[in-house]
């Protein structure tokens, strides 16, 4: 009795949402904590360390489950393949990453590639198969908040950074990324050098209100912004708090505190368009009450979808930066670039296949750019890249635990992955 491969077809499928929701749930588990400030469970994954293996461990346990072929490269970039019926055509790829913030929700980056993992279950449920293969990709380091810049994997297997670059990141602790790669088991053989796929498509919470207020489901991605991050360290001189004159001071948290407000100021200015300027770090040393502080260490973000306004407020920020010690004399600053991308505008052509899957199912979409940076963004330089937004609630908050979008939005989301996905391997 011959086995008949079923040919590949596009009927639609149904993704199992309770399956979906079951998988988020139990790799939500993983990092999670009880966070004081919301009073909520929060999840801190983050990039190389044994809660971000464990959950790594646990995808890819799903993905061979699933009957993937699983790789992983030498950025620790995990990839899980489904053959097609056409063995020489170039796979569509899905996927996001699983590493978190600190303070994270269950959504940002799982919804991605757990979606992509729910979308092979509900092939293999409907017996289906595809010409183009498919594969999952679950990118390292996305969030850029241990090795201090974000996209990292994506970029590497894209080719905007090097491995020698990403190996020699270090975090807090100067504890080294090649090594931590190698420490939890993920230095992979594979070469990290991706050859282009046919297509990439990311499905990703909006992390923004955008949706929520225009009464939205989902939005197609038109794009991402120009993101721009930088240390900035400076140097004072440490003294007394109470016998040591203003005059005589060099206070390297008052140098801080000026910084913080000058980059609201630049945003307030409007000379700068839809900048988004914010100040996530502030460190002082020594960090006692009665010691005038000769060290602080901030980090400056700044978002901008206009790549020359973006370069006129880098220029401003440089050249307050350069006259800052002139309000205190013996004041040094000292600036270290973290990460640096274009604004980055999607495919029409995958836009458009979104689109029209998120309309044959009768969702109504707009066309939106995305706020926050994503691996998406770096798949844009070798292949045709584009988002699907899912609606969050509670204004879209995110890197929160209060992040959430319903089981009923994720499933209408992650369908629509299905049929583009679908459409884009036929
Ligand atoms: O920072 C970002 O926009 C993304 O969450 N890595
Ligand atoms: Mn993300
Ligand atoms: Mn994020």
């Amino acid at each position: 009795m011959s086995i008949e491969t079923p040919a590949a077809t596009t009927a639609s499928i149904t993704i199992n949402g309770d399956r979906l929701w079951q998988s988020l749930m139990q790799l939500a588990e993983i990092g999670a904590y009880d966070d004081a400030a919301s009073g909520l469970t929060g999840i801190n994954r983050q990039s190389l360390t044994d809660e971000d293996g464990d959950g790594r461990r646990l995808v890819i346990g799903w993905m061979k489950e699933a009957g993937l072929e699983v790789t992983v490269d030498q950025m620790g970039n995990i990839f899980g393949r489904r053959e097609g019926t056409d063995p020489d055509a170039s796979p569509v790829m899905a996927g996001s990453h699983i590493d978190t913030v600190a303070t994270a929700g269950a959504f940002d980056g799982c919804l991605g590639v757990l979606g992509a993992l729910e979308v092979i279950r509900s092939l293999n449920d409907a017996g289906l198969q595809t010409r183009r293969p498919i594969v999952i990709a679950a990118w390292t380091e996305e969030e850029g908040v241990r090795f201090g810049t974000d996209m990292l994997g994506s970029a590497v297997a894209a080719g905007r950074l090097t491995l020698d670059y990403a190996y020699d990141l270090t975090d807090k602790a100067g504890l080294r990324f090649g090594d931590e790669l190698e420490r939890i088991g993920f230095k992979g053989e594979r070469s990290v050098r991706l050859e282009a796929p046919h297509a990439y498509v990311e499905a990703h919470i909006e992390q923004g209100p955008v949706l929520q207020q225009k009464g939205l489901t989902l939005g197609v991605v038109s794009g991402v912004q120009a993101i721009s991050w930088q240390k900035v360290t400076l140097h004072g001189r440490a003294a007394h708090a109470g016998t040591t004159p203003t005059e005589l001071r060099v206070d390297a948290g008052l140098a801080a505190a000026q910084i913080i407000v000058h980059v609201r100021a630049m945003v307030n200015s409007g000379r700068y368009g839809q900048l988004r300027a914010t100040v996530g770090h502030v460190r002082t040393s020594p960090g006692l009450p009665s010691v005038v502080p000769d060290l602080a260490e901030i980090t400056v973000d700044l978002r901008n979808p206009d790549d020359a306004l973006m370069a006129e407020a880098e220029a401003d920020l440089e050249l307050f930066l350069a006259e800052l010690p002139q309000t205190q004399p013996g004041l040094r600053v000292e600036t270290k670039r973290m990460a640096k991308t274009t604004a980055v505008p999607f495919s029409d052509e995958i836009q458009d296949a979104i689109a029209a899957a998120a309309d044959d199912l009768g969702h109504e979409t707009i066309r939106l750019m995305s706020g926050a940076g994503h691996d998406a963004q770096e798949m844009a330089a070798i292949t045709p890249t584009a988002m699907i937004f899912i609606r969050g609630q509670y204004d879209g908050i995110s890197h929160n635990p209060r992040e959430y979008s319903t089981p009923e939005d994720c499933t209408a989301g992650i369908t629509v992955l299905a049929k583009t996905l679908q459409k884009l391997s036929a």
